[in-house]
């Protein structure tokens, strides 16, 4: 398929955290670089989501003394996973790779940056309600199919899509041009709902250059 002017990529969390020598480094996270550019120049329309945290954020195993990353926890919103420090504002591991090379990026939306809930997520914060602003502005712009790539597919790429999907958009996810972390059985998980939310799990080979 061809992307056109309703049809928008999102690519989510390329960051030096979750790429090799990162905080929370995802399973060759850097294979993503190469299809993630690739990808881009197909679309006239990009947005990219930036993972985003105070210090002490309380999805860090390190703010809750006696737990360990990948453990979980009870939040005030639900259960939590809990990770390595990782994305701290204005640290360097929370820069978006320099190797991206989409200067047509029209917006950078940043998410996880309220201390006590975490975000996923680029539309809806964890507690399911507090809302990034992303539906309404792609909304109000007329876009009707998204298309999500990046870091980590388990994750942040899969809770994405499945609340792009839930607000409406057509919603493709390009496996390629992804990584996961797989993490007790999030892999499996998180394949099972985007398959029950109707989001199309594709190839990059599927679209079409410009
Ligand atoms: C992510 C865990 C914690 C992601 C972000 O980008 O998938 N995963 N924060
Ligand atoms: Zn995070």
């Amino acid at each position: 398929m061809k992307p056109g002017e309703q049809d928008i990529l999102i690519v989510v969390d390329v960051q030096y955290d979750f790429l090799p020598g990162g905080a929370l480094a995802v399973p060759d996270g850097g294979g993503v670089i190469a299809p993630v550019n690739r990808l881009a120049r197909a679309f006239r329309h990009v947005v990219l989501t930036q993972d985003w945290h105070p210090k002490g954020h309380a999805s860090f195993a390190s703010s809750h003394p006696g737990k360990q990353p990948f453990e979980m926890i009870d939040l005030h919103y639900g259960s939590q996973a809990l990770w390595p420090d990782h994305c701290v504002q204005g640290t360097p591991g929370a820069e978006i790779s320099r190797d991206l090379d989409i200067p047509h990026v029209q917006l950078v939306i940043r998410k996880g940056y309220n201390a006590e809930i975490d975000s996923y997520s680029g539309f809806k914060e964890a507690d399911r309600r507090t809302s990034t602003g992303l539906e309404g502005y792609l909304k109000e712009r007329g876009f009707q199919r998204v298309f999500c790539a990046g870091l980590a597919l388990d994750f942040c790429v899969a809770w994405t899509a499945l609340d792009a999907a839930a607000a409406g958009f057509e919603t493709y996810v390009i496996e390629d041009a992804s990584r996961a972390i797989d993490t007790n059985g999030s892999l499996a998980k998180a394949r099972n709902d985007m398959n029950a939310a109707g989001i199309r799990v594709i190839g990059s080979a599927h679209i079409e250059a410009k």
